[in-house]
């Protein structure tokens, strides 16, 4: 089953990649198994066939759809533990980058760890996250990158944060793949997390402060 999901997304079949996701549930495979051994790998190979020139942009946005489309059923599962929140979190993909299955599976999870999630999308300028910190004031902004181009947008917001008098009221956490712990600390963001579970934990810890 899993195997199959993989293989629909690799082929660009949404349709069938949610059906079967939805299947497989039923079947009690869990939310995890089929991220991890499913969905996350398929993305891999991808990327991969995408760096080897095997496949070009559509091929890969398809895939991406198709891996939206198994999200769907999911989202329930990851996004609804029914608790009272236990915080805000803004969430966005950073200037000039379009990536956001990693991001929106980053809301999903801390949805369903209880945090209040404002997701503002992708291509979020820092101006953008400036003013949805100053008007919605969450504990935490989460930012994500994918491109090593983009990634050096995160800074630009930080500073921004900061010139807007707002750097000590947020604490900003950051990720996406070429994302590092020793680039937070570069940039003086407050926390790095690999992939959305350990996002979830990051954002736990910092809520507590
Ligand atoms: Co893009 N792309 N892409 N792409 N794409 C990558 C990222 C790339 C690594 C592929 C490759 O060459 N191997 C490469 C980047 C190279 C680099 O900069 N080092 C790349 C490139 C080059 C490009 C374009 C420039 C291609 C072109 O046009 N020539 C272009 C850029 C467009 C733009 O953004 N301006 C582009 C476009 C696209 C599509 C639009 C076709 C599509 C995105 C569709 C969409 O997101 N709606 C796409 C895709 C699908 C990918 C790959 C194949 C898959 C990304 C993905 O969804 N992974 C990707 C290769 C890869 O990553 N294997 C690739 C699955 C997802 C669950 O993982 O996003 O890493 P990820 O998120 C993880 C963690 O990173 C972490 O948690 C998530 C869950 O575990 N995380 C966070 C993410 N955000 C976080 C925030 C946090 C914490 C954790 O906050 C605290």
């Amino acid at each position: 089953m899993l195997e199959a999901i993989k293989q629909a997304v690799l082929d660009g079949e949404r349709k069938t990649a949610a059906e079967l996701t939805g299947a497989a549930l039923k079947q009690g495979v869990s939310p995890k198994e089929i991220l991890d051994q499913a969905l996350t790998p398929a993305m891999d190979i991808v990327g991969e066939e995408y760096e080897r020139g095997d496949r070009y942009v559509p091929e890969m946005l398809i895939s991406a759809e198709a891996m939206k489309g198994a999200m769907v059923p999911l989202k329930p599962l990851l996004a609804d533990a029914g608790v009272e929140p236990k915080g805000r979190v803004v969430i966005g993909t950073v200037d000039g980058d379009l990536h956001d299955i990693g991001k929106d599976l980053v809301a999903m999870m801390l949805e369903g760890a209880g945090f209040e999630v404002i997701n503002l999308g992708v291509e979020v300028t820092a101006e953008a996250f400036v003013e949805a910190v100053r008007e919605r004031r969450p504990g935490i902004l989460a930012m994500s990158a994918l491109l090593t181009t983009t990634m050096v947008n995160m800074p630009v917001v930080i500073d921004a944060l900061t010139r807007a008098g707002l750097r000590d009221q947020v604490k900003v956490i950051i990720g996406g793949a070429p994302v590092t712990q020793t680039y937070a600390d570069e940039i003086g963001a407050d926390g790095y997390a690999s992939d959305a579970a350990s996002a979830v934990k990051l954002a736990g810890r910092l809520a507590q402060k």
